[in-house]
């Protein structure tokens, strides 16, 4: 084992066995960190070093900071951190915020004094964030006094959780400190956050990420797929404790010198005018978004807009020809994890397919694997593999051996490569639906039905049935002036058989005004299945 900076070992200490971890790809000359690495000085503290200090870095709708400003808070955080509450280097900082400037503020804070950042959804509960904080042993948390009484109810519970500071009682202890401050001098392999993902069910999984890690998710996707420039102003609806929105609405714009808005609300009603009001020209957000956007684009002057990544789900077709209809800008769907950090299989605009996530971005590698874990031909469907710079690191669970196997990141997705060599998305393995002996991925079925004009959102699963095993049922919103009747059922039915091979169409609709939704916005097919019993 190498050096530490850290005094608190717990994270390192609970790291998955050299055996059980992935192999890890650095072929790239951008992916040589050197041994001496915190990565808030490469993003604030370097940026301010080399003049970007009077750029705007983060705005929202009441405040601009510069480079400048932000590194002094962040600084004056640290401090806090230290002077204040004890803060010893290794220590587990809970981040508990909407989308705003104070947290980024305090994100770099807690990275600069070798805090471990573990952020969590506004949302969660108090048994939600109970579970975290025994998981990571978390000691201080950072929050938006908004969301206090969940953290109150919690903390009994929490035994290791000592310091708790809402970002009003924050700020004012900041103001009374001084803005410089030299950062913890960290090994690129330092823990630096650790992101919990629930997945579609079960207990939530902590991803252990290090300080290179977050470079190179900019020196990656960011670099080589979405080729942003400083002059970017990006946007984005996903929670900054969601890694796709950590690294798109505050890594990739920084990595670069861009700017950034904060939205602590950002449906797509909310997202859109943003987008106009802020001159937005790079934007993130989830497919079921840029779908319901499209419909509102007639009423805002989107010109500012140039990039648009989608992730979180599978790109149906029907919404990135929707997107382009509208607004000209061919979508950027790339497929992340909160295991790997970010986007690890994408393609720049130029090379977009409609049904197609991508290939490998540069940095990594992508195949197909069979149950044995051979790989496969094109054509053939299989599970998804991939590895590269960062990968899958478990804080102390026994899921660590299902998602790491011989070296690979074994997503839990079902893909093939297609003669091309694209991906393309199927479903996630645990939603192929097998009815009458016939694989059916509820996935293009959906995409099929996107087609039809009178539907809004839909989600299709495989229920219960005695004669062939499982059916197809759809579950259907249908935009606002739309009727629901049998006689769509029927048509919808019809319009699937059309544009898909018939055995596939759904068997079962029903009308729903919204579907079950987590809070990074990810549909949860396991929860309409278990709703079933009828068929
Ligand atoms: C699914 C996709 C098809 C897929 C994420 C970008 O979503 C992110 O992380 P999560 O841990 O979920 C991972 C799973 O989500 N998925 C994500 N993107 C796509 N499926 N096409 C896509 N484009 O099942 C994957 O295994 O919540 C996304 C960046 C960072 C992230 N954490």
């Amino acid at each position: 084992m190498t050096w530490t900076a850290h005094q608190d070992t717990f994270a390192r200490d609970n790291l998955p066995s050299q055996a059980l971890q992935p192999e890890f790809l650095f072929d790239l000359p951008e992916l040589q960190y050197p041994e001496h690495l915190n990565c808030a000085t490469e993003l604030l503290d370097l940026m301010v070093a080399n003049g970007h200090g009077p750029s705007v870095a983060i705005r929202d709708s009441v405040c601009t900071w510069t480079y400048q400003d932000l590194l002094s808070k962040a600084n004056q955080v640290a401090r806090v951190l230290l002077e204040d509450f004890g803060l010893i280097a290794g220590n587990r900082v809970l981040l508990h915020s909407f989308n705003n400037p104070v947290m980024v503020a305090a994100w770099f804070g807690i990275v600069k004094a070798g805090g471990i950042v573990v952020a969590t959804m506004p949302l969660l509960r108090a048994k939600e964030l109970t579970d975290i904080c025994l998981k990571a042993e978390v000691s201080h948390a950072l929050l938006d006094a908004r969301l206090m009484t969940e953290l109150e109810i919690a903390q009994p519970n929490c035994k290791t959780l000592e310091h708790v500071c809402a970002f009003d009682d924050l700020e004012l202890r900041m103001s009374q400190k001084s803005s410089g401050f030299e950062n913890l001098d960290t090994h690129r392999d330092d823990v630096v956050l650790i992101a919990f993902t629930s997945g579609t069910t079960g207990k939530p999984k902590g991803c252990i990420h290090f300080h290179k890690d977050v470079l190179a998710i900019c020196d990656t996707f960011a670099k080589h797929i979405l080729k942003a420039n400083s002059s970017d102003v990006f946007i984005g609806s996903p929670p900054l404790a969601f890694t796709f929105g950590l690294g798109g609405i505050v890594l990739f714009p920084m990595r670069i010198g861009a700017s950034s808005v904060l939205l602590e609300k950002a449906a797509p009603d909310l997202l859109i005018a943003a987008i106009e009001r802020f001159k937005a020209s790079v934007v993130f957000t989830a497919p079921t978004s840029y779908r319901a956007m499209a419909a509102l684009v007639g009423q805002h002057d989107l010109s500012s807009l140039k990039k648009c990544v989608s992730a979180g789900e599978a790109l149906p077709g029907a919404t990135r020809a929707l997107w382009r209809e509208a607004t000209g800008i061919q979508l950027i769907d790339g497929i992340g994890a909160t295991e790997m950090l970010h986007i690890f299989i994408s393609t720049n605009e130029q090379n977009a397919r409609a049904g197609a996530t991508g290939k490998a971005i540069p940095g990594f590698q992508a195949c197909i694997l069979d149950p044995e874990g051979n790989p496969l031909a094109p054509g053939q469907v299989g599970r998804l593999a991939v590895k590269g710079p960062t990968g899958c690191r478990y804080l102390n669970d026994d899921r660590q051996k299902n998602y790491v196997q011989n070296g690979w990141n074994v997503t839990g997705d079902a893909y093939l490569i297609d003669n091309d060599g694209y991906f393309i998305y199927q479903a996630r393995t645990d939603d192929m639906i097998i009815s009458s002996g016939y694989n059916i991925a509820g996935p293009e079925v959906e995409a099929a039905l996107l087609q039809h004009s009178s539907i809004l959102e839909c989600a299709v699963v495989g229920v219960p049935n005695l004669e062939r095993g499982q059916i197809v049922k759809a579950f259907v919103v249908l935009h606002p002036e739309v009727e629901a009747s049998d006689q769509l059922v029927k048509e919808l039915q019809d319009f699937v058989k059309q544009n898909i091979a018939p055995y596939k169409y759904p068997r079962a609709i029903e009308f729903r005004d919204a579907l079950p939704k987590t809070q990074s916005g990810k549909l949860q097919r396991f929860r309409l299945r278990q709703v079933l019993g009828e068929s």
